[in-house]
């Protein structure tokens, strides 16, 4: 059988459609590892060229978070129209699978180990035989049920960061944004020792940017055991690491030398919001905003970046939040940041509230990008959250600032600069300049 994987695209329009994929998708690389091996598997990025509809094949797979869900349903149309079986899995058809059901032949519902293989071979008994819907009972043991994802189909495809791992999923918070236990629950779970190391050594490290592994963990902090334990089988292979952690880690010293060790430099940091009112009211109060300028220093320390994300438009936030972004920003040297809007995703206890609330005034998924207002702030009108995060975004990444706080900072010397040049110029395009910019400054 011939089996196509898709990443379908984010809109033009949006910041991430203008930057493109800088890292492959591990989804698809872990489904194709999950195909059996008599089956012809490709992945296909639909940013990086245009997918040929009428090449032969049985059946198209297809992954996507919610701002790609459009584009996903649109290329299955096309699919469908020439007579392919497709399917969605992942986190948007996970969070609404009524609704990519009405798109796709068949939705797979959470994680796909299992689900995937059990599809494929009711699909070769006949097409009748596949369901609608699949879906595991209860999670899979993570420690044996998964497979050493296939990230061969990256090589030489232009990725950024082309070599990724999970080690873990889960994250024991329940953040009200977020979408992470709402899909696995409150559990943590870990690959084994073995399989980490494995999949290390099956990465392809030989070749300029080889060395540099981006750990794509929910959490990679939450289980402390396991963490030092993986630290110390990471640290023989000299790679330089990324991964997303809480702020908490800063204050556990012996898991910051670890981590150090291990080659660990950069940390993408949910910090989320400089307003204490605002984390308690997302359930993020072991958020602590006093905290962190010395959370900052403490991994500046070790010789580790930080990338922070903070989101703008929370029900405590007033016109003042984008200047103080930037004050903090520029005070503690951030690395670089992810800066968002507010966004309801589907699924999240966010959107639910917003929604009895009446708030949410647009159910368009291609502009929950991150970067667009898709409801009614509590403390803000709409057009100074969507105007003061433009101009945010750009003060940010003027050059003085970019140089200001690189300047002397922490040595990664790859992803600093390039990530503030990836948002300087492309947000430079997306986002366009506010004239009356004084109201987010003089306050
Ligand atoms: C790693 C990661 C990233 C990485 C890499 C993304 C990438 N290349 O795919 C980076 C840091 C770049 C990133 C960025 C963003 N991310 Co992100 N990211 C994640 C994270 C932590 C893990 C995703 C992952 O790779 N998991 C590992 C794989 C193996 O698991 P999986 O995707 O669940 O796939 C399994 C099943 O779902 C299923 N499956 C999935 N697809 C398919 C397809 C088929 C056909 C089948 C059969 C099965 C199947 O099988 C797989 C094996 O079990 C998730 C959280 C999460 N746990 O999902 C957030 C998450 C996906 N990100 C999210 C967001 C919002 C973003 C950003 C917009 C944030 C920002 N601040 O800018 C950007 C957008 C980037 C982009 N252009 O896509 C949200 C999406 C919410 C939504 N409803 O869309 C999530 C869910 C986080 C959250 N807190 O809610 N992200």
């Amino acid at each position: 059988m011939k089996i196509k994987l898709i990443m379908p695209a984010w809109p033009k329009s949006s910041l991430w459609g203008k930057m493109g994929s800088g890292i492959p998708s591990l989804s698809l690389a872990t489904v194709a590892a999950l195909t059996p091996p008599e089956h012809e598997v490709s992945i296909i990025y639909d940013e990086k060229g245009p997918i040929n509809y009428d090449d032969p094949v049985d059946v198209v797979g297809m992954t996507g978070m919610t701002p790609v869900s459009k584009r996903a349903y649109e290329i299955s149309a096309e699919f469908r129209k020439r007579g392919v079986f497709t399917v969605m899995g992942g986190i948007h058809a996970t969070m609404v699978p009524e609704e990519a059901a009405l798109h796709f032949d068949s939705v797979i519902i959470g994680e796909g180990e299992r689900t995937w293989q059990e599809l494929l071979r009711d699909y070769e008994k006949g097409r009748d035989n596949v369901k609608k819907f699949y879906r595991n009972d209860g999670l899979i043991d993570l420690e044996t049920e998964s497979p050493i994802p296939r990230l061969d189909f990256y090589r030489k495809q232009g990725f950024f960061l082309p070599n990724i791992i999970q080690t873990t999923r889960g994250c024991p918070f329940n953040c009200e944004f977020c979408t992470v236990t709402k899909f696995f629950g409150r559990s943590y779970r870990h690959k084994s020792h073995a399989q980490v190391v494995r999949e290390i050594e099956a990465m392809d490290r030989d070749r300029f940017r080889g060395n540099e592994v981006f750990f794509c963990d929910d959490n990679i902090v939450a289980n402390r055991n396991f963490l030092i334990k993986m630290c110390d089988d990471v640290t023989p292979f000299k790679i330089n690491w990324y991964a997303q952690s809480t702020a908490a880690v800063a204050d556990d010293d012996e898991v910051l030398r670890k981590m150090e060790q291990a080659g660990c430099k950069v940390l993408f940091v949910g910090f989320d919001s400089l307003n204490q009112e605002s984390l308690d009211g997302i359930d993020k109060g072991h958020n602590v905003v006093e905290k962190y300028a010395t959370v900052v220093k403490k991994f500046h320390d070790r010789g580790i970046s930080i990338h922070g994300s903070f989101m703008f438009g929370f029900d405590h936030d007033g016109i003042d939040v984008f200047r103080k972004f930037i004050d903090f920003g520029m005070k503690v040297k951030l690395d670089a940041a992810f800066l968002t809007i507010v966004t309801p995703f589907p699924g999240t206890r966010i959107h639910e509230r917003l929604k009895a609330e009446g708030r949410i005034f647009d159910y368009d998924w291609e502009h929950y990008d991150i970067s667009t207002v898709v409801y009614q702030p509590a403390n803000l009108s709409v057009k100074d959250l969507q105007e003061g995060y433009w101009w945010m975004f750009r003060e940010f990444h003027t050059y003085p600032n970019i140089f200001k706080r690189l300047w002397r900072s922490t040595p990664s010397w790859l992803i600093n600069p390039g990530s503030n040049m990836v948002f300087k110029v492309f947000g430079g395009r997306t986002f366009p300049k506010v004239k009356d910019k004084e109201r987010f400054i003089d306050v």
